[in-house]
C-alpha cells in the first residue's frame, strides 16, 4: 500500500526522496517476457524476470500501460482502466505482481494515459451514441466547418486529427489514432472519473503514475488553426501546454498524488525549461519531475522525425546542461535517452559497441535527476535490421510511411532508412533473455521479428560475464545506492567543463578534441558545521570525463584537479591504462569518474 501521508509535503529541491535516490527500470510488457507461449510478453512474465531486475539493483518499476485494450497503439489505447488486458494476463496476476515486488523491495509505477481513451471504451461507446447522450462531452465534438474537419490539426500517427463519426454527424478530436478520441478535460465529470480511478489504483497499493502526454490535456481556447508542416498543423502547436494545464494537474495533486506517497513523473511532450518548473515545481504542488525531449529532438533534420541528422555532442552537452543548471533547486530532472517510443541510444548515439553504451551510460547516469534505464539498454542492445514495411508494427511508423509515399512527399527507400533508424519498434523487439530460439523471449512465435544478434547480446551471456554491459549498469547503479557516493551523485550540484564547445546544433564544425568530450564535474559540500570554506573543503567533487566518440580524443583538465589526491570512482577502461596528465588521453568512448577530494 502506498503510504497514506495526509500531511502537506513540500519536497523542495535538496529533501531526500525515494523517486530521487533510485533508477526507474521500464518495462513494455509486451516485448517482456512470454509465460504462456502466446508471443506476446505479461505479466506473469515479468514476475518471473523479479529476480533478474533485482540483481540489477533495481527498487522501481515502470509499466508501460497493462490494462483493457484492443491494442491499436500497444495498450496506449485504453478501453477499461480497472481490467487487465487479456494478452497481459488476468487481475489476480497483477495483484500477484506487486505483492511479489513489494516482498523484493520493488515499488510498481503505472502508465497513465488519460489524454485519451479507446473507441472502445463505455465512455466513447455511449458519447457517439447521441448528441444528447449524457457522456457526449467526455470527448471533443464539433460541426464540420464549410464541409471539412473544424480544423486544420494533424495526428501524431498522420492524417487529420478529426475523425468524422456518421451515427451524430460531427468530428471528433484524436491527437493520436482514430481509435484513440482525446478526453474533454475541460468537462469536470472527466476530471471526476479520472480521479476516481487513480484513487482506485492507489488504494490498490501501487507507487506512482507515469503519465502519458499531460501535456496535451487542455487544448488551445478555440481550437485553432496552427501553423502547417507538410499536409497538416501538427496537433501539438494546438495541444501542449494549454491554459489550464496546471491548474488540472494542481486539482489531481490536491484530490489524490497528496494523498499517498507516490513518485509522478509527466511525459510532457512540448515542454520547456520554464513549463518544467511548473510542472515539476519544488512545493510539490503538481508532480515530481517530467519527461523532456529536447535532447532527443536533437537528431532531427528537415524530415523532422524521420531524418536521419548526427546528434551534435556539442549541442547535446549544451541541451543537457540547460536542463540541470536550470532545474536545480527549483524542479527535479529525469535522464534518459531511451524508453518505448525511441531508438536505442547505443545506436543513435553510440556505435552499437559495448563500450559506447557504457561511456553514455556513464554520461548520463551522474548527472543531477532520476535515471530511466529502458528493458534491454542494460544490455546494450541495438536497433533492429528491419527489412521491408510489413516488418513493422508501430502504427506511427507504418501510417508515416504509407502517408508520405501515397503523398509523394518522400521516396519509400530513403524513407524506409529513416523509419528503419528512427522507429520506435526499435525499441519494441522482444527483450534478449539467453541465446535459445527467439532470445528466451517465448516458446511460441513472437508479436514482433526478434533482433539476430541476440545470439551474441542477451542477459545469461552479459550475467556470467564481468565486463559485460549489464554488469557496468549493476555497477553504477550501486553506486548511487552507496553511503560514499549517494550524497554527491544524486543531490551534488552540477557544471559543465569546456563550455566553450557548446555549438548549436547546426554547425557543421568537425568535432575537435574537445567537442566530443562530454565533461562535467558533481560537487556537494561537506556536512560539516564548520565556516562555508570549511564545508566547501570537506565536500566531495565528482569529475565524469566521457569521449563520445570512436576516435582517441585529448581532454584539457582543469589547472584545480590535483591527480595526487583523485580516487577512480569507476570507468570502462581499466585504471592502470589511466595516464593522469594535464593532457588526459581518451581512448575511444572512454568514460571515468574521478572523486578529486
Ligand atoms: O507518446 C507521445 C508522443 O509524443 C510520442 O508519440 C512521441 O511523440 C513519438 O512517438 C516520438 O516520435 C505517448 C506514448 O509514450 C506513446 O507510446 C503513445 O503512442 C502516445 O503517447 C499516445 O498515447
Ligand atoms: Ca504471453
Amino acid at each position: 500500500m502506498a503510504r497514506n501521508c495526509k500531511e502537506k509535503r513540500s519536497f523542495g529541491s535538496t529533501a531526500r526522496r525515494w523517486w530521487k535516490e533510485n533508477v526507474v527500470y521500464q518495462i513494455y510488457p509486451r516485448s517482456f517476457c512470454d509465460s504462456n507461449g502466446d508471443g506476446v510478453g505479461d505479466l506473469n512474465g515479468i514476475r518471473s524476470k523479479l529476480g533478474y531486475l533485482k540483481e540489477l539493483g533495481i527498487h522501481i518499476l515502470w509499466l508501460s500501460p497493462v490494462y483493457k485494450s484492443p491494442n491499436d497503439d500497444n495498450g496506449y489505447d485504453i478501453a477499461d482502466y480497472r481490467a487487465i488486458m487479456d494478452e497481459f494476463g488476468t487481475m489476480e496476476d497483477f495483484d500477484a505482481l506487486l505483492a511479489e515486488a513489494h516482498q523484493m523491495g520493488i515499488k510498481i509505477v503505472m502508465d497513465l494515459v488519460v489524454n485519451h481513451t479507446s473507441d472502445e471504451h463505455q465512455w466513447f461507446v455511449e458519447s457517439r451514441s447521441s448528441r444528447d447522450n449524457d457522456k457526449r462531452d467526455y470527448y471533443i465534438w464539433r460541426e464540420a466547418v464549410d464541409g471539412h474537419e473544424p480544423n486544420n490539426w494533424g495526428s501524431c500517427f498522420s492524417g487529420s486529427a478529426w475523425e468524422w463519426d456518421e451515427t451524430t454527424g460531427m468530428y471528433y478530436l484524436h491527437c493520436f489514432s482514430k481509435k484513440q478520441p482525446d478526453l474533454n478535460w475541460e468537462n469536470p465529470k472527466v476530471r471526476d472519473e479520472v480521479f476516481d480511478m487513480m484513487t482506485w489504483w492507489c488504494e490498490k497499493g501501487i507507487d506512482g503514475f507515469r503519465m502519458d502526454v499531460i501535456s496535451m490535456i487542455s487544448k488551445k481556447e478555440g481550437l485553432p488553426d496552427g501553423p502547417v508542416e507538410g499536409l497538416y498543423s501538427p496537433c501539438m502547436y494546438g495541444t501542449c501546454n494549454g491554459p489550464h494545464v496546471h491548474e488540472y494537474l494542481q486539482e489531481m495533486n490536491r484530490r489524490v498524488l497528496s494523498k499517498y506517497d507516490l513518485m509522478t513523473v509527466g511525459e510532457t511532450a512540448g515542454v520547456t525549461v520554464e513549463e518544467a518548473k511548473k510542472y515539476a515545481n519544488a512545493e510539490g504542488t503538481e508532480l515530481n519531475m517530467v519527461f523532456q525531449f529536447e535532447h532527443v529532438g536533437l537528431d532531427e533534420g528537415p524530415g523532422g522525425k524521420w531524418s536521419i541528422t548526427p546528434m551534435s555532442i556539442p549541442a547535446l552537452k549544451e541541451n543537457l546542461t540547460k536542463w540541470e543548471k536550470e532545474l536545480d533547486g527549483v524542479a527535479w530532472n529525469s535522464l534518459f535517452f531511451c524508453n518505448h517510443d525511441q531508438p536505442r541510444v547505443v545506436s543513435r548515439l553510440g556505435d552499437n559497441s559495448p563500450q559506447s553504451a557504457k561511456c553514455i551510460a556513464t554520461m548520463l547516469h551522474f548527472m543531477q535527476g532520476t535515471p530511466y534505464v529502458y528493458q534491454g539498454e542494460e544490455l546494450g542492445m541495438t536497433n533492429c535490421p528491419f527489412g521491408s514495411i510489413e516488418d513493422y508494427r508501430d502504427i506511427e511508423s507504418i501510417n508515416a510511411y504509407r502517408e508520405l509515399t501515397e503523398a509523394g512527399l518522400r521516396q519509400p527507400e530513403e524513407l524506409l532508412e529513416c523509419i528503419a533508424y528512427k522507429s520506435r519498434d526499435n525499441a519494441r523487439t522482444p527483450m534478449q533473455w539467453d541465446d535459445s530460439p527467439n532470445a528466451g523471449f517465448t516458446t511460441g512465435q513472437p508479436w514482433i521479428m526478434v533482433n539476430p544478434n541476440y545470439t551474441t547480446i542477451n542477459a545469461a551471456a552479459e550475467l556470467a560475464d564481468p565486463d559485460s554491459v549489464f554488469n557496468y549498469y549493476k555497477q553504477i547503479i550501486a553506486l548511487r545506492q552507496d553511503s560514499k557516493w549517494s550524497d554527491v551523485i544524486v543531490y551534488g550540484s552540477y557544471d559543465l567543463l569546456a563550455p566553450e564547445a557548446g555549438r548549436s546544433a547546426a554547425s557543421e564544425v568537425p568535432l575537435d578534441g574537445n567537442e566530443a568530450v562530454f565533461a562535467y564535474t558533481r560537487h556537494r559540500e561537506g556536512r560539516s558545521p564548520g565556516s562555508a570554506a570549511r564545508r566547501q573543503k570537506d565536500g566531495v567533487t565528482l569529475l565524469v570525463v566521457c569521449n563520445l566518440s570512436d576516435q582517441a580524443r585529448t581532454f584539457p583538465v582543469p589547472e584545480n584537479v590535483q591527480w595526487d589526491s583523485a580516487e577512480l570512482v569507476t570507468g570502462n577502461v581499466p585504471q592502470a591504462d589511466l595516464t593522469l596528465t594535464r593532457e588526459l588521453a581518451l581512448a575511444p568512448w572512454q568514460a571515468a569518474v574521478w572523486a578529486l577530494n
